[in-house]
């Protein structure tokens, strides 16, 4: 399966662009450079790392100094969860600069002021229609915050949290005035708590990151083939048989959970996957299904065949009372029920549901989903909630007061709202793919025509067993009316977990969550992917202060494979990504694993190490070599990946699986040695031999056909070779173009 062209993995070739921007986006672009950043009087250093943008920043060149006392002065409507919002921001405040702020609200020594105004409660609090506009003021004399509502609140010190500079004599705020407001109402993360069991104080630890880039909506799909990961009470085997291990979520651990993320403005919506990935539930109720057992917990995909029985009235009552309980968990408006991937084969082979079939005239397994959707859907009423289910609803005819989560294209999208449903994007935001923040960040849930598989691509796939169908074609756009648009309530980044494990999580989400919390909540028009990754390099690093372990558990991860001397393999980690597009999963085979602790298992996701020294050298490429203090921090870079290949291999003691690891090793050193070559033939204005022109050509062929496996789904019966070590050298774009630069030298 290939992805079309514009979504193409940035690392194949030295086309490392991967944004599209209109014309119309450029002017506009233009525009707010021209007159907003001069606008902020007297510029004279770098904007703050503002993520997401606001829809208006003005910054001053000031900043007012944090002194050690905080005081919170409360102008307005005030609650509990707003003065525990506080307390919270100046503990992240502390996190953010190491100095031991105090919030103190009695003493007049000349503390820092933030006077925060709420105008008052928000009845619609919590819900998809929440008031989360806000107005921040930093000045010489303190800090205001204004707000209609107290989620205005929350998000305006998350802001403020983001204005903190860096001591030149001692932290500050940088002076600002900020209006802001989201664009869309539902900005979500997904996170796959079935594949892999997430204990509950690590989904606690993500909202934790989610309210600092304004997230609010925290999806959890808490069942699926592999494991039903919540407790049932009514229907104790669910738990107790289907739980991964015997673990799941207590009822108690969801409620700390729910009020953890309430505190943060961040809605919980349970995702109770039906009627396929069902083999959790069928450990202990075998009945429910549409065929004979036996189903083992593990690794089929999609949970094999196995599904419940639609004509089966007893599949209602369960599904009637199950629902019951767990909605009663968790307050929000929504409830999803899943609804993809149902493979039908024991649809087709059980004589009850084709009698039903008869009876109702349904000729396709589309048709029938439908009608279990609808039985299911007035079960979800009933319990007072909006029910959503996965685009594959759409098959047959779902009621319209369901909403939709489009995923298999952008054009479900377009399918969705033009038959009138409520509508959340997926699509373009799966972190499993393994994709630079930039390709994410480039997509917006608005666009029809943004991220699928083109005609030809789809002939020519071998269908996965059925599981790829036209939905996942791209045909053009489908212009959105108004009314279209307004049903687009947001999207949701989607964190499936197959090869996720509570370890790997913070990686698979942070940074690159920021950048497409940005393109849920910043005006459309924000475009610019360089200056999103100028200020995802600083959001990293803030998220990592505040908490986020996408560095320290990869140290963790690297000291378990080399324990005496991890240094050359961090080294080497630093650089590399996973193969994308599921390649590592693939080779995995799906399902659950037990054994995760390779290079690639380690390796981020996006390399940002890389991708700064990508942009370096594309600069001192296109300079010709002639700024001096790039070419030293340059060559410094690559000199150390060039020796790093020698302390690798002296150091560490081979793992079953290390020569991969080692033989990447060596094409990182074989890369950083053409970087250096090409680094002096530009500085000395010489033109290169032949015979290194033929030589460079051939190591960076190699590279470049890994990259370009990683470029798109990979065919899964025919696989194109990959690295053994599975994972991608990321710097191979910057040294790709250090190379051509000098092929051409300064003509
Ligand atoms: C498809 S997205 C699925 C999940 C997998 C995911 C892997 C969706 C509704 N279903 O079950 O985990 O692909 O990317």
């Amino acid at each position: 399966m290939n992805y079309a062209d514009k979504n193409r993995f940035a690392c194949a070739g030295a086309a490392a662009s991967i944004t599209r921007i209109p014309t119309v986006q450029l002017f506009v672009n233009l525009f707010l450079l021209i007159f907003l950043v001069p606008a902020c009087s007297g510029f004279s250093q770098q904007a703050p790392a503002l993520m997401p943008l606001p829809a208006t920043v003005h910054f001053e060149t000031g900043a007012l100094p944090l002194t050690h006392r905080i005081r919170i002065q409360w102008k307005g409507y005030k609650d509990e969860l707003l003065e525990r919002a506080a307390g919270r921001f100046v503990a992240n405040l502390n996190r953010r600069t190491g100095v031991d702020f105090v919030q103190d609200d009695s003493i007049d020594e000349a503390p820092v002021i933030i006077a925060i105004d709420c105008a008052a409660a928000d009845p619609k609090f919590l819900t998809t229609s929440a008031n989360e506009n806000y107005e921040v003021k930093v000045s010489d004399t303190g800090v205001e915050i204004h707000a209609p509502g107290p989620t205005g609140v929350l998000r305006a010190l998350a802001t403020l949290l983001q204005l903190v500079e860096p001591p030149s004599k001692g932290f500050a705020l940088r002076e600002a005035y900020i209006e802001d407001r989201p664009r869309f109402a539902w900005r979500g993360i997904m996170i796959d708590v079935s594949r892999h069991f997430m204990p509950a104080a690590l989904v606690e630890h993500e909202l934790d990151a989610m309210e600092l880039v304004k997230l609010n909506v925290l999806h959890l799909h808490i069942t699926d083939s592999e494991s039903f990961s919540i407790e049932s009470k009514v229907y104790p085997l669910l738990s107790k048989k289907g739980g991964l291990d015997g673990r799941y979520h207590t009822q108690d651990e969801v409620r700390s959970i729910v009020a953890y993320a309430r505190d943060r403005g961040i809605r919980v919506v349970p995702e109770i996957e039906m009627p396929g990935h069902m083999k959790s539930w069928l450990q202990g109720y075998p009945e429910l299904a549409s065929g004979p057992g036996p189903f083992h917990l593990g690794s089929d995909y999609a949970g094999g065949d196995a599904a419940l029985n639609p004509a089966d009235e007893r599949v209602y009552k369960f599904i009637d009372n199950l629902i019951g309980e767990i909605a009663g968990l968790f307050p929000d408006a929504y409830f999803h029920i899943g609804g993809d991937e149902v493979i039908g084969k024991q649809w087709a082979r059980n004589a009850d549901i084709q009698k039903l079939m008869k009876a109702r005239g349904f000729k396709t397994k589309g048709q029938l989903q439908a009608y279990f959707t609808g039985r299911v859907n007035d079960i979800v009423r009933r319990h007072g909630k909006i029910m959503i289910g996965w685009d594959e609803v759409l098959d047959g005819d779902a009621p319209r007061s369901m909403a939709i989560e489009a995923w298999r294209s952008s054009r479900m999208t377009a399918i969705s709202v033009k038959a009138g449903h409520a509508t959340i994007v997926a699509t373009p935001y799966y972190l499993d793919l393994m994709l630079p923040a930039g390709m994410h960040y480039a997509n917006d849930p608005l666009d029809t025509n943004a991220w699928g598989i083109t005609e030809e691509q789809f002939k020519a796939s071998d269908k996965l067993g059925g599981l790829l169908t036209p939905a996942f074609v791209l045909r053009g756009d489908f212009p959105l009316s108004p009314a279209e648009r307004q049903l687009v309530l947001g999207g949701e980044a989607q964190m499936w977990s197959e090869i996720t494990t509570p370890e790997m999580l913070d990686a698979g989400l942070w940074p690159r969550c920021a950048a497409i919390a940005e393109r849920f909540w910043s005006p459309r028009e924000n475009q610019n992917a360089d200056d999103m990754y100028r200020r995802l390099y600083s959001i990293d690093a803030l998220l990592a202060a505040f908490g986020t372990n996408q560095y320290a558990n990869r140290q963790r991860m690297l000291l378990r494979i080399a324990p005496q001397d991890p240094t050359p393999l961090e080294t080497l980690a630093s650089v590399v990504e996973p193969i994308k597009f599921l390649g590592h999963w693939h080779n995995m085979r799906g399902g659950l694993q037990p054994d995760q602790n390779t290079l690639a298992d380690a390796a981020l996701p996006e390399s940002l190490v890389a991708r700064r020294f990508c942009e370096e050298a594309d600069a001192l490429s296109k300079s010709g070599g002639s700024d001096k203090a790039l070419v030293e921090r340059l060559k410094g870079e690559l000199m150390q990946w060039q020796g790093n290949h020698a302390l690798l291999v002296s150091s560490v003691s081979p793992l079953p699986n290390w020569q991969p690891v080692l033989d990447t090793s060596a094409d990182l050193r074989d890369l950083a040695t053409i970087g250096l070559e090409a680094i002096q033939l530009l500085a000395t204005n010489q033109k290169p031999q032949k015979e290194w022109m033929d030589a460079t050509d051939r190591v960076l062929a190699k590279q470049q056909k890994y990259a370009e496996a990683s470029a798109h789904y990979p065919d899964f019966d025919h696989p194109p070779a990959q690295p053994g070590s599975e994972v991608l050298i990321a710097i191979l774009p910057g040294i790709q173009n250090l190379a051509q630069a000098a092929k051409h030298g300064k003509d």
